[in-house]
This record gives structure tokens, sequence and C-alpha cells, in this order.
């Protein structure tokens, strides 16, 4: 859950509701906040959707704290899963594409492909590994998209690996569960909801720009999400499980919104 901002200044009366209009804003991250300026956003509105009177401090707060936490509804409301992330063509890839981690290039993981096995558990019918010969064996697909960090930058890369929805078939996923987890050979981990982990532009990445992945960019494999923001990307992926139990991610537990679309 987000930091919150501090409380001093909060509006206790409603004839302050532009205040607590600006402070609810704070609370949304981008993309909602935008779906609400599209939208419209009135006090009517907030109160309406939070089931809050807004009639004293104490339901401005609790109005405040319930925004807070729908941010993962209301995008998970609105994410659609017929449409789709713009593509672009080759002239327009962005070289050489940047690296991001939670460290710094020097340290990116070196995974050895001679005894890696994708770890699969959970709700799944099938739970056996899967090892890259295995994986790179399996029906390919290509995108050209953009990738978005909420630290403000973004690049145009092409990735190319198993659609996976399509793997998700293979190993028999409970597609009626909540969620995807993934462990990371750094000590990454996220996790993402099943519609977009249906998504048809939702990709087990194994090559960029036409080459094995390189290292910086997750080798042996990342999931590439253009729907989604970067941190929601996992690189060097080792496991992953369909659960129905929240499994939240690094930037996520530390109050990254958790849908993080993009
Ligand atoms: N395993 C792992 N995956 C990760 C990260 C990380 O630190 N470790 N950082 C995330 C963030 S914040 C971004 S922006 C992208 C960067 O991917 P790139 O190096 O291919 O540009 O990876 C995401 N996936
Ligand atoms: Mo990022």
């Amino acid at each position: 859950m987000p930091t919150r901002p501090p409380r001093s200044g909060l509006p206790s009366t409603i004839n302050e509701s532009d205040l607590v209009v600006r402070e609810a804003m704070r609370l949304l991250d981008a993309p909602t906040r935008r779906l609400f300026l599209q939208r419209g956003l009135t006090l009517g509105g907030l109160s309406l959707l939070t089931g809050c009177a807004l009639d004293s401090s104490e339901s401005v707060d609790k109005m405040l704290t319930k925004i807070s936490f729908f941010n993962d509804r209301v995008q998970g409301a609105i994410f659609s899963s017929t449409d789709l992330a713009p593509t672009y063509s080759e002239s327009m890839i962005t070289r050489p594409f940047p690296f991001n981690a939670y460290y710094g290039v020097d340290e990116v993981r070196h995974v050895d492909p001679s005894d890696y096995e994708l770890e699969i558990s959970g709700l799944v019918r099938e739970k056996k590994s899967w090892t890259l010969p295995e994986l790179n064996a399996l029906p390919q697909v290509d995108q050209i998209t953009r990738h978005i960090c909420v630290e403000g930058w973004s690049a145009i890369g092409r990735w190319g690996g198993v659609k996976f929805s399509d793997f998700l078939d293979r190993i028999g996923a409970d597609k009626t569960a909540k969620y995807v987890g993934f462990k990371c050979a750094d000590d990454y981990y996220t996790s993402i909801d099943m519609p977009t982990a249906l998504h048809p532009q939702t990709q087990l990445t194994l090559t960029y720009d036409g080459k094995t992945l390189p290292a910086e960019y997750g080798f042996p494999m990342k999931l590439r999400m253009p729907t989604k923001l970067g941190y929601k990307n996992p690189k060097h992926i080792e496991a992953l499980f369909v659960t129905n139990e929240y499994p939240g991610g690094y930037w996520e537990d530390q109050g990254y919104n958790w849908f993080g679309g993009s």
C-alpha cells in the first residue's frame, strides 16, 4: 500500500471539498488518476465509490484509506483482455536498450543455462520443470513494444518467446485462480493478475532483438507485458506459481501500485 501523505491540513468539513479531492488524487497512481480525470472526478462520485458520507473528518479519513486500496480494483475492472498495447516498426527500436534493476549493471546475474530449470508450482496440472531446450522448442512469437519504467523513461524493444497463455494451457493452469507469481535469480519477485497473464501480448520471453536474451535483460527468461509498467516485468525467472493468495512483489511491497498498468 502506498505511503500516505502527511495528514496536516486535512479538511474537516465538506466545504473544503477541493482539498479532499486533491488529497485523494495524490493517493492514486498515474493511470488511475488519468481515468478519474477522463470520467470527471467529483466529491459526490468519490463518496459514492467509497460509500463514505463525508460528513465528518473521520469519514474523510476513512474515504482516503479506501481510495488507496481501490487502485488495484479500479485498474483490474477497466483492464481489457482484448485491447492491445501499441506495436512499433523495427526502425523505432531504442538502441542501445536501457538496463535497469534494483542494483547496478556490474551486478547483473549470470544464470548457468546448463542446469537451468523453470520450476512450476501451485494450481497447475503439470508441475514438471522446464529446461531451456524444452522452452525454446515451443512455438515462438515476436513483439516490438514499448517498455515504460516508473522512474521516468521508456524504450521500444523487440522481444520473442512463448505466448504466456499458451504456456499456461500446456501446464494446465487453473485460469480461474487470481494470481501468477514469479521468483527470480536475483532476489526480485512479483505477481500479476490472471486476466493480464492471459492477455494476448503477455510473453514468456527468451530472445531480445532476435538473439538469446542477454544477461542484462533477464537471461534466461523474463515475462514481457506491454500492458504493464517495467517493474511488473520480472527478469531471470526461476520459478512461477499459480495461486489465490496475494503474493505481492519486490517494489509492490514497498508501496508501488500492485496492478501497475501502463
Ligand atoms: N529480476 C529482476 N527483474 C526486474 C528488475 C529487477 O531488479 N530484477 N527490475 C524491474 C524494473 S524496475 C525494470 S524498469 C525492468 C528493466 O528491464 P531492462 O533491464 O530489460 O530494461 O526490469 C524489471 N524487472
Ligand atoms: Mo522500472
